[in-house]
């Protein structure tokens, strides 16, 4: 971790502990009988994290209990996303927090990880801002970019004051990006640039993005390659990025389409060497991984809620709900799947350190994770009777964030065929 961020959290690390739902110690508590049982984390996940990363998680969740959790129910209720936080997490140093260098923190990727777990215990729309800006974006330009679109991006990115997109999926090719028909050729009249078109939809952050990465196939070669778009230079008619509208899920996020209609690009914002599926995708392993520990936080968040809840409601001859067994059932399946969801993301976070994960373990955490998050968050919902159907329960907003997230950056039966094809030899996916 680089000294500019370990100053950060450590002046960071030293304001009031906020976990208004979910008090979040630091240390297993113990008792004369040996270790006590601690249902925020079941399997003592922290004992296997670091000093240093439980610094990063102990700031990233104080900011978004502080700053995040008060706004999201409005924002969800006005489909409203402000700009404002990424620049707040830029100044905490938390977005693009696994690249060294050019005003990133350089933090291990269990440690980006427990970043997207913190935003996303308030948010998965939250994370999703911010994945898409660290991971999609800045983790694109800083694996596949030339040194001067390093140069040019990544510390205006880090501090939130260039803010990006991801242009992958097209309205005719979502699951299959290799597809795509957006098409980049030599620009008629401008020597040096190329012409942009085409039409991406579903796009995080694209009406707000000042950088998009856009993935093109160039017409020469048929090959796909990623372009940086810039906005501020698109001439008027070629670039529109209208936001979509009346989401029934991640609604504290901003959603919309990229329409380029012979976008002047010039050719040195194409990313020089990458080309082919392997330019996004490798931009997807770092998104899906955090993923894969952000929808914990969802979970954990939901078991929190259902728990406190369970302990107040009183039916049936002035019992709490907690007293029955469904009840317990329910709290005992969703913690158990968030504990082994929390070890096995932590697993590859470190294999992924030491260059030894693979696209397919991947797969199998996000698509895990997100399904056992659904799932779980779901059932809890229960626990809220009619409850469940105010906003302010906080329980329902989770259940419509986590359908998207089981359906982003692969939904969970494109993993399956994924790794069905690693187990068999086999692809099933035409
Ligand atoms: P396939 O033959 O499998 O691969 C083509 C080339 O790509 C390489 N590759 C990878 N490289 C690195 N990492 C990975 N995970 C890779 N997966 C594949 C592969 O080695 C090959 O390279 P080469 O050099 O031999 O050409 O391609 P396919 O067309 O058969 O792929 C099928 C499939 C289903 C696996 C793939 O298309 C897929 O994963 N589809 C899901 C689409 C997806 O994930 N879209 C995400 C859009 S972005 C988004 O959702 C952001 S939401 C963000 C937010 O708001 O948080
Ligand atoms: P489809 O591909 O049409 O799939 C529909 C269903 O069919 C799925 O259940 C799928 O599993 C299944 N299916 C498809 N093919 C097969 C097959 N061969 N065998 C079996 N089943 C199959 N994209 C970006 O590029 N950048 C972003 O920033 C971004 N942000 C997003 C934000 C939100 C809120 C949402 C909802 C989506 C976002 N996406 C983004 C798009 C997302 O990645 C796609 O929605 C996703 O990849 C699925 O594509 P699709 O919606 O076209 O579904």
């Amino acid at each position: 971790m680089s000294l500019l961020v370990c100053r950060t959290l450590r002046q960071a690390s030293g304001l009031r502990p906020t976990a208004k739902i979910q008090p979040r110690s630091v240390r297993a508590a113990s008792t004369a009988a040996g270790p006590a049982f601690d249902w925020t984390d079941p399997l003592a996940s922290k004992s296997i994290l670091t000093e240093d990363e439980l610094a990063i998680a102990e700031t990233a969740e104080r900011y978004s209990q502080e700053q995040l959790l008060p706004r999201v129910l409005q924002a969800y209720r006005d489909e409203h996303y402000d700009p404002k936080i990424l620049e707040e997490m830029g100044d905490l140093g938390l977005l693009g927090a696994t690249i060294e260098g050019y005003g990133c923190a350089g933090v291990s990727t269990v440690a980006g990880a427990l970043i997207t777990r913190a935003v996303e215990r308030v948010d998965s729309g939250y994370r999703s801002g911010m994945s898409v800006q660290s991971s999609l974006v800045m983790g694109g330009i800083y694996e596949h970019g030339s040194q001067e679109q390093k140069e040019k991006h990544l510390p205006l990115m880090a501090r939130g004051k260039s803010i990006g997109a991801f242009g992958l999926t097209e309205p005719n090719h979502g699951s299959d990006p290799g597809s795509m028909e957006t098409v980049a050729k030599p620009h008629p009249t401008k020597t040096g640039y190329f012409s942009l078109s085409g039409s991406k939809t579903w796009i995080t952050n694209s009406p707000i993005a000042d950088v998009l990465l856009v993935w093109a196939k160039l017409q020469s070669t048929g090959k796909i390659r990623g372009f940086l778009v810039e906005r501020s230079v698109c001439p008027p008619g070629t670039l529109e990025t209208p936001a979509i509208k009346n989401k029934n899920g991640l609604r504290a996020s901003i959603t919309g389409m990229i329409h380029l209609d012979g976008c002047p690009v010039p050719e040195a914002n194409m990313f020089p060497e990458v080309e082919g599926l392997r330019g996004p995708f490798s931009c997807l392993n770092s998104a899906r991984y955090g993923i894969s520990l952000g929808v914990m936080g969802a979970l954990e968040d939901a078991i929190a809620r259902a728990r406190e809840y369970a302990l107040e409601r009183k039916q049936f001859k002035g019992n709490p709900l907690a007293k029955y067994q469904l009840i317990q059932k329910k709290l005992a399946d969703a913690a158990t799947d968030a504990a082994y969801g929390t070890l096995a993301a932590i697993q590859v976070g470190r294999l992924k350190d030491q260059g030894l994960a693979t696209p397919e373990m991947i797969s199998m955490i996000k698509r895990r994770n997100c399904d056992v998050a659904l799932s779980n968050a779901r059932v809890l919902q229960e626990i809220f009777g009619g409850n469940a159907v105010s906003d302010e329960y906080m329980i329902g907003r989770h259940v419509a964030n986590l359908f998207v997230t089981q359906t982003y950056e692969g939904q969970s039966d494109i993993h399956s065929l994924i790794l069905g094809r690693a187990i068999t030899g086999v692809q099933a996916f035409a």
